[in-house]
């Protein structure tokens, strides 16, 4: 008998604790993943995608990737990052504190490339752009905490990083 309550015990706890890392873990993966499915996997699909840029992309409150852009549609304020596998150029760029911000980030070779930020505090700010889709856009809000923040491309085998300085 006692030993039947203490197995159900430990089954309730290793539930409780799965259901938890399930909780936890999961979403994360999850938008890493589309992420990637956009650039490696879904990428003919958005090549196909000839919308117009919408206010969707531009609204700050939620970060999203803009459809792919011409050079003639690149957001005259933004700020322009290129992006090849010796880096990202300009490396570093100034904004202000809680300032709408309009990034664009051209792809400079013929690989995928990603645009993200190491701190979780702008983990919604991300780009990827590819040889069929080598410009898109972002808006979004900077933080309101001064300090440098990293940016990176993280897929295997590329070191591109640069910081982004909030006044
Ligand atoms: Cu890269």
């Amino acid at each position: 008998m006692e030993k039947q309550r203490i197995i159900l015990i430990v089954l309730a706890v290793l539930l409780g604790v799965s259901l938890i890392i399930l909780l936890v873990v999961f979403p994360g993966q999850k938008g890493q993943k589309d992420l990637t499915q956009g650039l490696l996997g879904g990428t003919e699909e958005k090549i196909t995608f000839e919308k117009t840029p919408t206010e969707d992309w531009q609204n700050p409150e939620n970060p999203i990737e803009s459809p792919p852009l011409k050079e003639s549609e690149i957001p005259a304020d933004s700020i322009k990052l290129t992006v090849t596998k010796k880096g990202y150029s300009p490396e570093t760029f100034e904004v202000q504190r809680g300032e709408k911000v309009v990034l664009t980030v051209i792809n400079g070779d013929q690989g995928v490339h990603i645009f993200k930020f190491r701190d979780d505090v702008l983990s919604e700010v991300a780009i990827g752009v590819g040889s069929h889709d080598p410009i898109r856009a972002i808006t979004f809000y900077a933080p309101e905490e001064p300090g440098e923040y990293e940016f990176f491309c993280h897929l295997p085998g590329h070191g591109e990083t640069g910081i982004m300085v909030v006044r």
